[in-house]
């Protein structure tokens, strides 16, 4: 049995998308980020970077969500071009591009817009910047095409799915104007069965929201000296 340890981060909503689209049944370990939970030592057996999702197969363990759509996509043989497909390098090069550009720029942009103490201007254009140009790439590379491989549906559109259906929050309201392919993906991934139980996984357990000193500390580790 497939166990997903998860938050309902982007991160992990990729893998739980993923994991509703290939229709095969998981357990769902919530680990709640904000009390703390992803720094106790048996979470931190499965995953030494503290962060969510995590997938365990048996013996087998896989951390980073993109590495966790790659493993999945290959074991159950789906949603994934095939090694030898042309395909394949171009469906390789998207995933590490949203993995290594969309994810961190839109996080830190996220840092920098809502947490960061004032004062930080030069760090808050320059990561806006960046993750709306990562945007606007994928936004060209869309246009004429159904989905990110053109018109098979791919773990490429679920990975990007899991950070752009927060893209009002990441940029701002006036993102569905500007990024009019990427919504049109993030739009139709949620009209998809799939889609529909990947987002209403956020009612099965209640997870802690509030932004407190608890949470700070959790999930802010500079703010403090580490203890480990
Ligand atoms: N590269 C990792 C990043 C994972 C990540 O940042 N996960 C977030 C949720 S989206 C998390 O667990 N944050 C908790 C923390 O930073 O303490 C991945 O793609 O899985």
């Amino acid at each position: 049995m497939l166990s997903l340890y998860y938050s309902l981060g982007p991160n992990p909503m990729k893998a739980i998308l993923l994991l509703e689209e290939l229709g095969v049944e998981y357990i769902t370990v919530p680990v709640d980020v904000m009390k703390g939970e992803q720094h106790e030592p048996t979470f931190l057996a499965l995953n030494p970077n503290a962060k969510l999702p995590v997938l365990v197969d048996g013996d087998m363990i896989v951390f980073d969500s993109n590495a966790i759509l790659l493993y999945l996509a290959d074991k159950f043989d789906r949603f994934a071009p095939k090694n030898d497909s042309k395909d394949r390098g171009v469906y390789l090069s998207w995933l590490m591009f949203i993995a290594t550009g969309v994810g961190p720029f839109s996080g830190q942009s996220v840092h920098f817009k809502y947490y960061a103490p004032q004062g930080n201007d030069y760090s808050k254009k320059r990561y806006e910047f960046e993750a709306r140009r990562h945007y606007s790439i994928l936004n060209t590379h869309l246009n004429g095409k159904t989905w990110m491989l053109g018109e098979e549906y791919s773990v490429l559109d679920m990975a990007l799915w899991g950070w752009a259906r927060n893209l009002e929050f990441i940029i701002g309201a006036e993102s569905r104007a500007d990024f009019v392919e990427v919504f049109r993906v993030v739009d139709a991934i949620d009209a998809r069965p799939a889609g529909q139980r990947a987002a209403a996984i956020k009612d099965r357990y209640t997870f802690k929201f509030e932004m407190d000193d608890e949470a700070k500390r959790s999930v802010f580790r500079h703010l403090e000296p580490a203890k480990d």
